[in-house]
C-alpha cells in the first residue's frame, strides 16, 4: 500500500502524480473520476474473463494511457469523434476509457450494423477515428474515407490489431485532458421514429452525474464483483454497468457474449449483475438457477425494456432475491429506479415492485403530462418528461429535432407513456413513439417498412410488435404486394438480412391483400398488433 510521506519508488511517484493530477486540472473529465476510484492497489484484479485472461488496474490504467497517448499524437481536431464497430473486448473498452482520456468524444456502433447502416452513422458523425474488426476493414475503411474520416484503425476480439499495434509504441503516462461538464463525452445513435436516426450527444456531466447517483442508490459497496455479460455498444453495457464498476473499484468478470450457463458458473464469485428482460428469462430457463447458486450475489438489475410481472416473481421464487427495476433512454442515461434499501423513515416507499419502475433518482425531475404539456395528477395517463443533470444536451446537428423534443420549461419528452402512482413508483405503460424492444434491443418500424417498401413488387408495408417469450417483443411485417406482382415473404426475409443488422429482422413475414385503415386512410396497427397477437405464444 502506497502512503504519502513515505520513500516513493519509480511506479508509486508515478501513481502519485497522476493522483495530484486528476484533483487539480481534470475534475470534470469523467475518466478522472472514475480513475479516482481505482483501488489503492493497482495490482490487483480489475477485469477477469470468460476466456481466464486477467488485467489488473495497473493494466487498465496504462493500457488507456498508451490509447490516449496515440489519439493525441494524431493531432486530430477538439472534439474529434472516435467511433468503433469492434466486438465486445477488454481493449474495446479501453478505447472508449481512452476516448474520453484524450478528452475526444466516443462513438460506439453495434457490430450487428450492416454497411448501408454504418455508412449513415459514420456519414453523420463524421469521425476522425474509425476502429473496426479487421474482417470488415475493407468496406467500413471504404465508407469512413469517403466521410473524411483521416485514420481507421483494426482492433480484433483476440488483442490483435493495427490500434494496439500501434498503441504499443505510445509511453504509458498520460495527463488526463481537463475537460468541464458540458462537454461532449460521447454520441449514441438512437433510431428515428421518423427519418433517420438521431445522435444523442451525452457530455461528461450527464454521465459521470448519473453514475456517481448510482453508485449510492444502488448501494455499491467494497467487494463487489460485476457480472459483465452485456454488449459495450449501448447505454445499459457501456455506460451503466462499466461506470458502476470503475467508480467502486470494482471487479469486473467479463463475458463476450451473454451464456447463461456460464454466467451461472461465475455467480459464486460475484455479487452484481446486471440484464435485460430476456437474459432473465433464458437464466430462469436453466435449472442450475437455485438459490444456492446466487448465494452471494447481492442485486440483481433489470431494465431496457419492460420485465413481465411473472419473470419478476418467478426469480424471486427461484433465487430468493428480487429483481430491482429501473427504467433509462440513451438520451438520459438512467432516470428511475426501484429502492435498493428499506429506509426507515420511507418504509411504504422501500419496496422493490414488479411492472413498475421505481422513483425518480436523486436529482431528476419527472412529471407526466397531457395535451399541451399540462402536468396530470397522480395514477392519471400521459407522456413522460425528464429534466435532470443527466438529460442530455440535444440531438446531434439536428437543432430542429432537439427543440421538438423539449418542452418550454426545459423537460424532455420521453415517448414513454406511464404514470405516477399514489406511493410515487413509475409505472411505464406503454410508448407514444412506434417502437419495438425486443431482446432489449430497440427496432424502428418506420426504418424497417423503408427497406421493405424498396424490395421489388412490395407497395407497402407495416411493422408491429407482438409478445415473444424469449425476446419480450419481435417485429411481424405485414405486406402489400404492387399489382400484378407476386412478393414472396422468405424473398423479403433474405433480401432485410443482405441490409439490416439481425435483431431488426422481422420473425415473421406475410403478404395479405390489403391493410386495415381508418377513416383518413391510416393504417391500424393496433389491429394488427391484435390480429398476430398471439403467433408466438
Ligand atoms: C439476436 N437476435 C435478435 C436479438 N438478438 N432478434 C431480436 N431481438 C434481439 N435482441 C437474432 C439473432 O440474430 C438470430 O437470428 C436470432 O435472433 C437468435 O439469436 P440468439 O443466438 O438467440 O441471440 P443472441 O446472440 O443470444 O442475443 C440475444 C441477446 C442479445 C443476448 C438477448 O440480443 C442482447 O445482448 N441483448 C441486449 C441488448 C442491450 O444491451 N440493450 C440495451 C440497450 P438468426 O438466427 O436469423 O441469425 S441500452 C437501453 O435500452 C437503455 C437506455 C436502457 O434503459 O438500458
Ligand atoms: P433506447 O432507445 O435504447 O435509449 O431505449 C430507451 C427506451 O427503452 C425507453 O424510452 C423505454 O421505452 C425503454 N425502457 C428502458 N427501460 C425500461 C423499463 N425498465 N421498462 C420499460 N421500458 C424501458
Amino acid at each position: 500500500m502506497v502512503q504519502g510521506g513515505q520513500s516513493l519508488g519509480r511506479q508509486t511517484r508515478l501513481i502519485f502524480y497522476l493522483g495530484f493530477s486528476f484533483r487539480t486540472m481534470a475534475q470534470h473529465n469523467l475518466f478522472a473520476a472514475l480513475r479516482a476510484a481505482f483501488p489503492s492497489d493497482l495490482d490487483g484484479t480489475a477485469v477477469e474473463t470468460d476466456t481466464g485472461l486477467l488485467y489488473s488496474w495497473r493494466d487498465l490504467d496504462r493500457a488507456t494511457a498508451m490509447v490516449a497517448n496515440l489519439l493525441q499524437s494524431l493531432d486530430l481536431p477538439a472534439g474529434s469523434r472516435i467511433a468503433a464497430h469492434t466486438e465486445k473486448s477488454v481493449e474495446a473498452m479501453v478505447l472508449y476509457l481512452a476516448t474520453l482520456r484524450a478528452g475526444y468524444v466516443y462513438l460506439p456502433l453495434n457490430t450487428a450494423y450492416q454497411s448501408a447502416e454504418v455508412e449513415y452513422f459514420v456519414g453523420n458523425a463524421e469521425p476522425a477515428v474509425v476502429v473496426c474488426a479487421s474482417r470488415n476493414f475493407g468496406w467500413v475503411s471504404k465508407i469512413a474515407f469517403k466521410a473524411g474520416t483521416q485514420y481507421v484503425f483494426t482492433l480484433d476480439e483476440d488483442r490483435t490489431g493495427s490500434l494496439l499495434d500501434r498503441a504499443a509504441q505510445q509511453i504509458d503516462v498520460h495527463t488526463v485532458a481537463p475537460r468541464q461538464d458540458d462537454d461532449l463525452a460521447a454520441i449514441v445513435y438512437t433510431s428515428g421514429t421518423t427519418g433517420r436516426s438521431k445522435g444523442a450527444m451525452l457530455s461528461h456531466g450527464n454521465l459521470r452525474s448519473n453514475a456517481e447517483v448510482l453508485k449510492d442508490y444502488w448501494g455499491w459497496q467494497k467487494g463487489d464483483v460485476l457480472i459483465h455479460a452485456l454488449p459495450i455498444f449501448h447505454v445499459h453495457g457501456l455506460f451503466v454497468a462499466i461506470h458502476g464498476a470503475l467508480l467502486n473499484g470494482s471487479k469486473m468478470v467479463w463475458m463476450g457474449k451473454f451464456e447463461p450457463r456460464a454466467v451461472l458458473a461465475h455467480m459464486a464469485q460475484a455479487t452484481v449483475f446486471m440484464g435485460v428482460p430476456t437474459l432473465y428469462v433464458r437464466l430462469l430457463a436453466e435449472p442450475g438457477l437455485t438459490a444456492e447458486a446466487t448465494r452471494t450475489m447481492r442485486l440483481f438489475i433489470a431494465g431496457s425494456a419492460p420485465l413481465l410481472l411473472e419473470t419478476f416473481k418467478e426469480w424471486t421464487a427461484r433465487t430468493g432475491h428480487t429483481i430491482l427495476e429501473r427504467y433509462g433512454m440513451s438520451e438520459t442515461v438512467m432516470l428511475t429506479s426501484n429502492p435498493y434499501t428499506a429506509d426507515a423513515r420511507f418504509e411504504y416507499q422501500s419496496e422493490r415492485r414488479g411492472a413498475t419502475v421505481g422513483f425518480p433518482l436523486p436529482g431528476v425531475s419527472l412529471r407526466v403530462a397531457g395535451e399541451g404539456d399540462a402536468p396530470l395528477a397522480e395514477g392519471e395517463i400521459g407522456g413522460i418528461q425528464v429534466r435532470g443533470p443527466n438529460v442530455f444536451a440535444g440531438y446531434w446537428r439536428m437543432p430542429e429535432k432537439t427543440a421538438e423534443e423539449f418542452t418550454a420549461d426545459g423537460f424532455f419528452r420521453t415517448g414513454d407513456v406511464g404514470k405516477v402512482d399514489a406511493r410515487g413508483y413509475v409505472h411505464i405503460v406503454g410508448r407514444s413513439k412506434d417502437l419495438i424492444i425486443s431482446g432489449g434491443y430497440n427496432v424502428y418500424p418506420a426504418e424497417i417498412e423503408g427497406y421493405i417498401n424498396e424490395l421489388p413488387g412490395v407497395a407497402e408495408s407495416a411493422l408491429v410488435g407482438v409478445p415473444h417469450p424469449d425476446f419480450g417483443e419481435v417485429g411481424v411485417a405485414v405486406v402489400i404486394a404492387k399489382p400484378g406482382a407476386d412478393p414472396q415473404a422468405s424473398a423479403i426475409m433474405a433480401a432485410l438480412k443482405q441490409q439490416l443488422a439481425n435483431f431488426k429482422i422481422p420473425k415473421h413475414c406475410v403478404v395479405v391483400a390489403e391493410l386495415p385503415r381508418n377513416a383518413m386512410g391510416k393504417v391500424q396497427k393496433n389491429l394488427l398488433r391484435a390480429q398476430y397477437q398471439a403467433l408466438f405464444s
